[in-house]
């Protein structure tokens, strides 16, 4: 009978597991899974060494993903779902409690055969912990907004064809590793425009260890501040 009800218990947390299924482009819906490349299922990558933190299950290549133009500037906004609905039930499961990182990799040439590897990613984007009064988290603000969370591309990226990378880290089970939950998405993007900077990079996997305070970490117990990890956000 425990196990039985262990199993309810470990198949009622996988329906609160959640995917990236959406991408707008300066307030233009681009459509369903469309320019991003599905994982199989909604359940997070939990090991950090492995190549699924990258771009998610089977996010390696993109061959079969088409490739979305924006320009240099753009506000690109993010949108997640437990299932392939956008009604009905909360965007991510509240008890998914952490980040919201977004980061940036370009391509050595096309962005549907870049698989991420190496240090070619930038973080453009982190909310953490916004508020230790009432332990509001920004995934707390991405359910009240539908799912949805923003960032600007910087203008002075150089043009081209990039991965871009949103991350919510689900911190609820998190005190031992593994155990941070991270729904990643990956879009495939054409940037026109732009500039000529060269921002600082990191390697997704290489980067996140598990001992890393923002990945094994108790947030039961007040916490005052977090540090997400992956460095600090380059502001462009
Ligand atoms: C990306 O934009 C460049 C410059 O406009 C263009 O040559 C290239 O074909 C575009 N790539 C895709 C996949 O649309
Ligand atoms: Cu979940």
């Amino acid at each position: 009978m425990k196990s039985i009800l262990a199993v309810l218990a470990v198949a009622a947390v996988a329906n609160a597991h959640f995917t990236m299924q959406y991408i707008w482009n300066n307030g233009v819906d681009e459509g369903q899974n469309n320019y991003i490349r599905v994982p199989p299922n909604n359940n997070p990558v939990t090991d950090v060494t492995s190549t699924d933190i990258t771009c998610n299950v089977g996010g390696t290549s993109g061959s079969s993903v088409s490739t979305a133009s924006i320009s240099a500037g753009a506000t690109i906004t993010f949108e997640w779902h437990q299932h392939a609905q956008r009604t009905g039930e909360d965007a991510i499961s509240g008890g998914h409690k952490g980040p919201v990182q977004v980061y940036i990799a370009k391509a050595p040439s096309t962005a549907a055969s870049f698989d991420g590897q190496g240090a070619v990613w930038t973080k453009i984007y982190s909310s953490g912990l916004i508020d230790p009064a009432s332990q509001q988290w920004a995934t707390d603000v991405v359910n009240a907004n539908s799912g949805k969370h923003s960032v600007t591309i910087p203008a002075s990226l150089p043009a081209g064809e990039y991965l871009l990378r949103a991350e919510i880290i689900a911190l609820h089970v998190a005190s031992s590793y593994p155990g941070a939950q991270f729904y990643i998405g990956c879009a495939q993007v054409n940037i026109s425009g732009g500039g000529s900077a060269s921002p600082p990079k990191i390697s997704l996997p290489g980067s996140y260890q598990g001992s890393d305070p923002g990945i094994t970490v108790n947030i039961y117990n007040n916490l005052q501040s977090y540090t997400a990890p992956g460095g600090a956000v380059w502001s462009g």
